[in-house]
Order: C-alpha cells, then structure tokens, then sequence
C-alpha cells in the first residue's frame, strides 16, 4: 500500500477481514452543505451505513496523508469549522506534496478509494456536463473518474443545476455503465426526472452481479441511481434557479457550492432538506450492495 494512505484502524481491520466498505467523500460536508445539515447528515449517512452491516469510510487529505474514516469529533470539528480547499482528482498529488488540508471530491473520492482497493462508493449526485457548456465547456472531472476508476457509484442522478440532457450524452460517450434501482426513469437529484436511460435493476443481488460483470467485460465500473426519497417539483425548481443561473460565476470549481447554495437560500432550506434524504438514502442502498458483494 501507499505511505501517502492512512486508513483509520476501523477500516484497515475492516479490509484485512474483507467486511463491506463504504467510502464517501468529504467535499459534500465541507463545501456543499453548511452547518448544522451537514454533522446532522454526515451522523445519519455513517448511521445508516453502520445499520446495514457495512464501515463508512470518508476521505479527507491532509498532513501529506489521504485519510479514510474519521472519528467522530474529527468529522464533527470538520462541519463545524470548514476548512481546506475542494480537492478534484488533479489535485491529490499537489495537496499532498504541500501537506495542505484539502476535501475530496466524487473524482477525487473515486480515485483514493481505488487505490485503497475499496469497491463502492456513495454521494449525493455527481457532477456532469454544465448548461452554457457550448460557451464555456464546463465538465466535472467526476465523468472521466467513473470512466476510468472501476469503483460503483451510488447518487440521485445528476444534479438539475446541469445541462441534465448533455450529461447523460457524455455518460453514453464515455462508456459508463448505469443502473437504475427500482426505477424507469433517470432521476434529477431533486426529482425523480423523466427520461430513461440506462438498464433498470431491481434488487441489489442483482447490481452486486452487474457490477461484477461490467469489470470482467469493459474494466469498469458504474453508476447506480435511484430517485431520492422526496422531491421537488422540476417546475417550481427552476423557478427558484433561475436567477442563481444568470449570476453564477462561469466555470471554476465554485460553479456547484454557489448553485446549490443558491437553491437553498432561494427555497428556504427546502431543497437542504431534499439533499440530506437523499444522502443518507444513498449511504445506505451502497451499505446494501457492499453486503450483497460479499455475499455473492
Ligand atoms: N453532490 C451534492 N453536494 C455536493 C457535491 C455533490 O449533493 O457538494 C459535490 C461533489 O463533491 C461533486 C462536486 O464531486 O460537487 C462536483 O463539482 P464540480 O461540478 O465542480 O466538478
Ligand atoms: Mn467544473
């Protein structure tokens, strides 16, 4: 293993047994949601994780170190008082030479979780392909990292701040396996969404063999999506983003904290509310399909 990896004892003993691991990144804690939702939902989703059999793992980066796991008064001090930099995958080799202190990303997530040799991996939703993205490309690095890290990923779909149709372009172009848990359509993030894309599968045996299937075949992994436990009507979204997509900055990694803190401010807190359910809905179905591996 890497000297730069420094996995709590938790989940160092948890690997050497080969008990079901769930990594989770740490950017939704530090630059996504604000105090107090984000230590409410970070408890919840590590609750919910530890309720189905499975160890949460949070990656975070600092002292030249990446971590997985944190104690509780870590990760409690880290919602409280935010601090380090929205660490994307390109970034784990610069934060770590200069020993910085630094949040991770899903690409970012991803990449540490792989060399650690972890095998599922939950968020909110990922990042995508940016509405304007003919005038100023924004992509998420998250698309490259689920195309080439062969981890399974377990979101609400894609965030409706994005150009929701073009992002589901690039996952075609970029070969990623989908999955939808018990659903038709491609969910929204905030909604259950309205197209469909990707093979519908309805039980976690069934993932856990899909995943299993798509590393022997393509050398990769995939995404799962399932609809987030309450949701928000598209329409009277976009009502409420409107302005947040006439004044957002254009590209930079600030793109997404200021959309969804836009969100929450001009929904007064409704859609916050929406983004924790769906976190720990989703903590907790990777906790299932971690299981299901290991039993499959
Ligand atoms: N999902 C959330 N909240 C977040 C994010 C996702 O519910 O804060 C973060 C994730 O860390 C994701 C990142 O990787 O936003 C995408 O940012 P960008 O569009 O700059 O790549
Ligand atoms: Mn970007």
């Amino acid at each position: 293993m890497a000297d730069f990896l420094s996995p709590s004892m938790e989940v160092a003993t948890a690997l050497a047994n080969g008990q079901p691991i769930v990594a989770l990144e740490s950017s939704v804690w530090v630059q996504g949601l604000a105090w107090p939702a984000n230590w409410e939902t970070a408890q919840q989703v590590e609750k919910a994780v530890r309720e189905e059999g499975a160890i949460p793992a949070v990656i975070w980066v600092e002292d030249g170190l990446v971590h997985f796991g944190l104690s509780d008064p870590a990760l409690e001090n880290l919602c409280r008082e935010p601090r380090g930099s929205k660490l994307n995958v390109a970034d784990i080799p610069g934060a770590l030479a200069t020993r910085s202190a630094g949040a991770t990303t899903v690409s970012a997530s991803l990449r540490a979780a792989e060399m650690l040799g972890l095998k599922v991996f939950a968020t909110g939703g990922v990042g995508g392909v940016h509405r304007g993205w003919n005038e100023h490309p924004d992509l998420s690095a998250d698309l490259l990292e689920m195309a080439r890290t062969p981890l399974l990923t377990v979101c609400a779909g894609v965030k409706c701040v994005l150009d929701v149709e073009a992002t589901l372009e690039a996952l075609e172009t970029m070969a990623i396996p989908v999955y939808r848990y018990q659903t038709d359509t491609f969910p929204e993030f905030f909604s259950a969404g309205t197209r469909t894309y990707g093979w519908r599968l309805d039980s976690v045996e069934e993932i856990a063999r899909a995943y299993t299937l798509g590393k022997q075949t393509l050398g990769r992994g995939c995404l799962v999506v399932q609809e987030p436990p309450t949701s928000i009507s598209p329409k009277i979204l976009h009502k409420w983003l409107h302005k947040g997509l006439a004044t957002v900055p254009k590209g930079g990694k600030g793109v997404t904290p200021y959309l969804l803190q836009y969100l929450a401010k001009s929904s007064n807190g409704q859609t916050v509310e929406v983004n924790k359910g769906l976190l720990v809905s989703n903590a907790r179905l990777a906790a299932k399909i971690a299981v299901a591996m290991k039993n499959g």
